[in-house]
C-alpha cells in the first residue's frame, strides 16, 4: 500500500481533553500515527511524504472565513496574553439555536466557539501546521491514485478529520482530509465518488459538506447517535437535500453490535456504491469499531480489519484511505495495517 505520511502530525499533540468532567490524557495522540508508520516500513510498505499543496481544495471544502481564522487562530490566543503560549485554547461558548452564527465576533472567545462543535479540537501552536500537512498527505494520496500510480494509497495523518465540517472543528478534527481526497478525485476528472465513513462515530462534518451534493455518495457505519458522539447526527432519516437527495446513507448501530452485525451494514453499503456507477472510492478509515478501544462499543477483532479491506477491494476501485480515529493505541497499527494488506491481497488475487 502505497502511503503518504505526514510527518508533521506531531505538531498537534493536546496534553488533555475533558472526559466525564476531568481532564484526562488527550486519547487522541501523536503515537496513534507513529506506530501505524513503524508498522508500515517493519511490512515493507512504501511511505511518501506528501508532495502537493492542497490550499486549493481546501477552500472548496472548507469557508474562507474558517479558514482563515483556523490558520492565524494561535497567534490571535497568544495576542490577548503573552503567557497564553503555555495554554491550550479550548472553546467555552457556542451559537446554538436562536444565536446567530452569521456575525463573526472580534472576541477571540467568540469566535473560538462560532468555529466550533464541541471542545474536543483544542488549538495549539502547532496546529494550523499539522493539520495543513494532513490536507496535503489526502491531496497527495488522491492525486496518486487519480494518475493511476497506484490502485490504492494511504493517507497517514492525524488529528483526524470527519468531524470537521465547512466551517468548524470539533471532535478532535479540524480539516476534513477525507472530503479534501474526495475533492480531488473530482477535481482529477472522477464523475461520482463515494466516501464510505467505517469510524464509530458518525461522520458529521463530511456528511454536512456533501449533504446537497450529487458527485459525492457518502455513507456511514457508525454507533447509533442516539446514545453515541456526536449525537446530533447520523439518523437513517437523513438521505441528503436538494441535488444530494439519495445520496446520503446512514447505517446507525446500536452501541454493543456485533461483528456479524457491523458485517451485515458494510454489505448493504458495499451494494449501494456498486449500483451508484462509482469511479473512485475514499474510505475514512477509523479504527475504533476494534473491540477493545476505550471510547467505543463495537467488537471487531484484529482479523475483522483484513476482512474489511478484502471486501473493500472486491468493489474493484481507485481507493483513498485517509486515516481517522482509534485510540486503542498497542493494538491500532496491526488493526490498521490489516485493512490495507487485506485490500492489497485481495487486489493481488483478482489480477
Ligand atoms: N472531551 C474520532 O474518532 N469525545 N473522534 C469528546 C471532548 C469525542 C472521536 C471529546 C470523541 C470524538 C475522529
Ligand atoms: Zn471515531
Amino acid at each position: 500500500m502505497l502511503t503518504f505520511y505526514n510527518l508533521i502530525h506531531t505538531q498537534h499533540a493536546a496534553r488533555f481533553e475533558i472526559f466525564r468532567g476531568d481532564k484526562v490524557p488527550a486519547f487522541e495522540k501523536p503515537e496513534r500515527a507513529n506506530g501505524v508508520a513503524d508498522r508500515l516500513l517493519l511490512r515493507r510498505h512504501v511511505l511518501r511524504t506528501p508532495d502537493a499543496d492542497a490550499r486549493a481544495v481546501m477552500h472548496q471544502v472548507h469557508t474562507p472565513r474558517y479558514l482563515r481564522f483556523l490558520q492565524t487562530a494561535w497567534q490571535q490566543w497568544v495576542a490577548l496574553d503573552p503567557s497564553n503560549a503555555e495554554r491550550e485554547a479550548f472553546p467555552s461558548v457556542w451559537p446554538v439555536r436562536s444565536l446567530r452564527s452569521d456575525i463573526e465576533p472580534t472576541n477571540f472567545t467568540g469566535k473560538l466557539g462560532l468555529y466550533s462543535m464541541d471542545n474536543g479540537a483544542p488549538v495549539l501552536v502547532g496546529t494550523w501546521d499539522a493539520v495543513k500537512g494532513g490536507a496535503d498527505a489526502a491531496h497527495s494520496a488522491a492525486l496518486a491514485v487519480s494518475r493511476g500510480d497506484s490502485k490504492a494509497a494511504f493517507c497517514l495523518s492525524r488529528p483526524p478529520g470527519h468531524h470537521a465540517g465547512a466551517d468548524f472543528m470539533g471532535g478532535y478534527c479540524f480539516i476534513n482530509n477525507a472530503a479534501v481526497a474526495a475533492q480531488t478525485l473530482l477535481n482529477q476528472g472522477a464523475q461520482r465518488v463515494a466516501l464510505l465513513d467505517v469510524d464509530y462515530h458518525h461522520g458529521n462534518g463530511t456528511q454536512s459538506i456533501f449533504y446537497e451534493r450529487a458527485d459525492v455518495l457518502f455513507i456511514s457505519i457508525h454507533g447509533d447517535p442516539r446514545t453515541e458522539y456526536p449525537f446530533y447526527l447520523g439518523h437513517a432519516d437523513e438521505t441528503g437535500e436538494g441535488a444530494g437527495l439519495g445520496f446520503n446513507l446512514n447505517l446507525p448501530l446500536p452501541a454493543g453490535s456485533s461483528v456479524a452485525a457491523w458485517f451485515g451494514a458494510l454489505e448493504a453499503a458495499c451494494t449501494r456504491i456498486a449500483v451508484h456507477q462509482t469511479d473512485a472510492l475514499v474510505v475514512s478509515l477509523g479504527l475504533d469499531t476494534f473491540a477493545g478501544d476505550p471510547i467505543s462499543s463495537f467488537a471487531l477483532l484484529a482479523d475483522d480489519f483484513t476482512r474489511l479491506g478484502q471486501r473493500l477491494a472486491a468493489l474493484g476501485l481507485p481507493t483513498v484511505f485517509v486515516f481517522e480515529g482509534g485510540y486503542a493505541t498497542a493494538e491500532l497499527a496491526v488493526n490498521t495495517v490489516n485493512v490495507l494488506e487485506g485490500f492489497d491481497m485481495a487486489v493481488s488475487v483478482s489480477v
